[in-house]
């Protein structure tokens, strides 16, 4: 459990946007003990999430919210670095990216340092990418899961558009599909045909665990 105190320092960095503050809270935090993963969901998720209703509220604005995001891209970074990495023999491949017009990778890039850290190889082909160039990486490197994020309401039709395409080339049994991203439901997920729906990081990995089973 993260303490009371860290959570509102941590929430209070990314708020204000004082990404010197927030790093040092994470590695100071991990130094004395804390789990990254405990340490990004219950204390900086929390804070950006905040900042995203602030925003949405028209109470902080455009150029405040880029720079929270960097304070939340730099405490990433620093939370992926010190997840355990498993060096075990790989339980599976998946290539996954943030869709077409969307360039919110921070949660993404969460999801690929958990899969990565407990075993699963990933080819993250990053943010804005095209449908037909996933659906391609995914051909060549042979990968058993597509995972896509997607973060508008106005993106996620790519990731129907990933269904679409892998059935019209006669593939869509070649892969799994896992979908996510903060307006991404598990209804969407059946509604669009996907295989799974990953509400977090966490789930993301048992989700792909229990999809490589089937
Ligand atoms: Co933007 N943004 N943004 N933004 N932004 C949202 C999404 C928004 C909800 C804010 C708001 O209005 N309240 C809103 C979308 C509204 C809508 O679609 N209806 C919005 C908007 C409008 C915009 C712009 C259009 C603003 C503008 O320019 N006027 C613009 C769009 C740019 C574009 O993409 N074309 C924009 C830009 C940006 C920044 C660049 C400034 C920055 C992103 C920086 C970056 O990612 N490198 C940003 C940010 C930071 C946000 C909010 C505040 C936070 C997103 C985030 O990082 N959350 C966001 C508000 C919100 O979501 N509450 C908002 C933390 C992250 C850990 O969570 O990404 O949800 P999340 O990931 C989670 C899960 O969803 C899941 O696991 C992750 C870890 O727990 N998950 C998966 C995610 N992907 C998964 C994949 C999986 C499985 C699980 O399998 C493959």
């Amino acid at each position: 459990m993260i303490e009371s105190k860290i959570i509102e320092k941590a929430k209070e960095a990314i708020v204000k946007q004082d990404k010197n503050k927030a790093i040092e809270i994470a590695q100071q935090s991990i130094s004395e003990g804390a789990d990254p993963v405990e340490l990004m969901n219950d204390a900086f998720i929390p804070g950006i999430n905040y900042v995203g209703y602030m925003f949405g509220r028209g109470q902080m604005f455009l150029p405040e919210l880029v720079k929270a995001a960097d304070a939340m891209k730099a405490v990433t970074n620093v939370i992926n670095d010190a997840l355990p990495k498993d060096k075990a023999q790989t339980k599976g491949s998946l290539v996954i990216a943030t869709v077409k017009g969307d360039v919110h990778d921070i949660g993404k890039c969460i999801v690929v340092s958990l899969l990565n850290a407990n075993g699963f190889t990933v080819y993250d082909l990053g943010r804005d990418v095209d449908t037909e160039v996933i659906i391609n990486e995914a051909v060549k490197v042979k990968a058993d899961v597509i995972g896509t994020s997607a973060l508008l309401t106005t993106t996620m039709p790519r990731q129907k558009e990933i269904e679409a395409e892998l059935k019209k080339a006669g593939m869509r049994d070649q892969f799994k599909t896992i979908v996510g991203g903060a307006p991404v439901t598990t209804r969407w997920a059946t509604r669009i045909g996907a295989d799974a729906y990953a509400e977090d990081a966490q789930d993301a990995v048992l989700k792909v665990t229990e999809l490589l089973k089937k």
